[in-house]
């Protein structure tokens, strides 16, 4: 937390930016937009735009993907002013990470403000980003994985710690990690990565527990106070019977701890 007192310390243009809309719109809510039609999408993005400081994305499982989409949610990231974070979970090495990132049919480095990567591969999938993220026009920001949600993740322990140190070499492109929904796993990180990372946790509901499928959900208020600053929230908004009224009370739920 402390947003205003750390944005003068980040060398990363995302992370300020992100802090200002944060401190504007007085919200640390990312909307995970896990749908699947683009109408819905769209939708969702317009209505809840107000209420989050971030999109996120997960751009292949659109079923209705068209080359128009990027432009249409660009143009509510601009009304809403809000971020968008294609959760495309690079994980290869830094050639193909480059061509992944640019190429395709999904153009990701047009349009997507962050993107996320493993550091399972070394610092060679940071430096393949990095290279296409500085000839954009607009600043671009890297979250790697250093931990991840579900039960039985790998990303623990020295992994988490040698993420955080390959982290540091790249100050102008990595904006900060994804950090567990374990409390006592996320307050490792942030002990680990100090104030000058901006840490997202996903696997947030209002009412802790999980799925079927080993995801860990904790409460906004837990991760926020473990050292979170960012919250992201997929089913617990779109699921639910008023999505509006829901995103508000995650936005109080995390804003307000
Ligand atoms: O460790 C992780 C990392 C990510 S980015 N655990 C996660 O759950 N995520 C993503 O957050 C996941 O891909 C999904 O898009 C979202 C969580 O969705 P929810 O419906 O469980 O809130």
């Amino acid at each position: 937390m402390d947003y205003r007192g750390r944005i003068s310390k980040f060398q990363n243009p995302l992370s300020k930016k992100l802090f200002e809309i944060i401190l504007e719109k007085e919200t640390n809510l990312a909307l995970s937009c896990d749908e699947t039609k683009s109408e819905r999408i769209l939708e969702l993005a317009d209505t809840l735009g107000p209420k989050i400081c971030l999109l996120k994305l997960h751009v292949d499982i659109i079923e209705d993907y068209t080359p128009d989409f990027p432009s249409q949610i660009k143009e509510l990231s601009r009304k809403h002013n809000f971020l968008i974070f294609e959760d495309r979970k690079f994980a290869d090495i830094g050639n193909t990470v480059m061509l992944q990132y640019q190429k395709g049919i999904y153009h990701i480095a047009d349009w997507a403000d962050i993107v996320n990567a493993h550091t399972v591969p070394g610092p060679g999938i940071i430096e393949g980003l990095r290279e296409i993220a500085m000839n954009q026009s607009e600043p671009r920001g890297l979250i790697l994985l250093a931990q991840m949600t579900p039960e039985g993740t790998l990303a623990t322990g020295e992994y988490t710690r040698k993420s955080v140190e390959m982290a540091r070499k790249y100050p102008d492109f990595v904006t900060g990690f994804i950090g567990s929904s374990k409390v006592s796993e996320l307050e490792e990180l942030r002990a680990i990565a100090g104030d000058d990372f901006v840490i997202m946790t996903p696997g947030v509901k209002l009412a802790a527990g999980g799925d079927a499928m080993g995801q860990r959900y904790s409460t906004p208020q837990d991760v926020v106070q473990a050292g979170s600053d960012v919250i992201i929230v997929g089913r617990g908004i779109y699921e639910s019977d008023n999505p509006e009224k829901t995103a508000e009370e995650y936005r109080l739920a995390g804003y307000q701890t």
